[in-house]
């Protein structure tokens, strides 16, 4: 079970029942993902979609747009200041208490950024955003890394919600060694017989948490309007290949949690959070 209807009052208290809390675990565990619907306030998502979608055009404008793999998909980051900082978003306890259980004491963000898929683009390859850490193992480490996805639309495959092989998350085939993160294909056929891909359908206000290695796949859209969805990346608190986030002086507050850290830098001025992003492994 990897789609769980969570209720109002798991929101209110910020707390999983344990039947909840043990189902998104062993799904996290075993196949390494989880989606939790209704933990976002829609009202939250329509603030952001407005302005996201508003701030297509002006990446899509740079000549230099930070594509991933090709130009159906950009990467996109919401706008990191008032009004558009949601507790739910960026510290939702609900989320906050999976991602601890998994990757223990002193867990951080140190990402706040998000991927649109364009209409009209074609699909990625298969990739993990990381690899296993080591080559050749014989047994998959625990995981080290979660990416937290907040869909800021209903996201369904006629929008391009992203493809995902479950329970890749423990395959030693991949590491961080090799020289590209793509998965060939000729790894990828047989891994399609055993467990093959799926593109669930994840309505706004859900979350959708998955294990960093887990092979997925932008897709295309085949709508007219763009797809935007938020990314964050919660680490274990030994992780030291992460950088901090920029959000304005006078946010500091708002980015105090008891369990999770913010691996914030508090600047002053304007954030030019469009321009910040490069193109990754870009073939047009
Ligand atoms: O936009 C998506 O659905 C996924 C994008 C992605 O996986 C990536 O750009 O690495």
């Amino acid at each position: 079970m990897n789609n769980l209807a969570i209720t109002p009052e798991e929101c209110s208290q910020g707390q999983l029942t344990p039947q909840h809390f043990e189902t998104a675990i062993t799904a996290l565990r075993n196949d390494g993902y989880v989606i939790l619907n209704n933990v976002v306030d829609c009202s939250h998502l329509q603030t952001l979609r407005e302005r996201m979608l508003a701030d297509v055009a002006s990446i899509l404008a740079r000549e230099d747009a930070p594509f991933n793999f090709n130009t159906g998909n950009v990467q996109q980051d919401p706008p990191p200041f008032p009004p558009y900082l949601f507790r739910d978003v960026l510290l939702n306890d609900l989320v906050i208490s999976l991602t601890r259980a998994i990757l223990g004491p002193g867990v951080k963000n140190s990402y706040y950024s998000g991927n649109t898929a364009l209409p009209g683009g074609k699909r990625q390859p298969v990739h993990p955003d990381v690899a296993q850490l080591w080559p050749d193992l014989e047994q998959p480490t625990p995981a080290f890394g979660l990416v937290v996805n907040v869909p800021v639309v209903d996201m369904d495959a006629q929008n391009g919600s992203t493809e995902i092989w479950p329970g890749t998350h423990l395959d030693p085939t991949c590491s961080i060694h090799e020289g590209s993160q793509r998965i060939p294909q000729t790894i990828l056929e047989p891994r399609r017989a055993i467990y093959p891909p799926i593109q669930p359908t994840v309505p706004a206000g859900s979350v959708v948490i998955r294990d960093i290695r887990l092979w997925h796949a932008g897709m295309p859209n085949h709508t007219d309007q763009p797809r935007p969805m938020i990314a964050m990346i919660h680490w274990c608190s030994w992780w030291a290949n992460d950088e901090p986030i920029s959000f304005p002086k006078g946010t500091e507050e708002f980015f105090t949690h008891p369990i999770l850290k913010t691996n914030a830098r508090f600047v002053e001025g304007d954030i030019n959070y469009l321009l910040h992003n490069k193109a990754y492994d870009l073939q047009k």
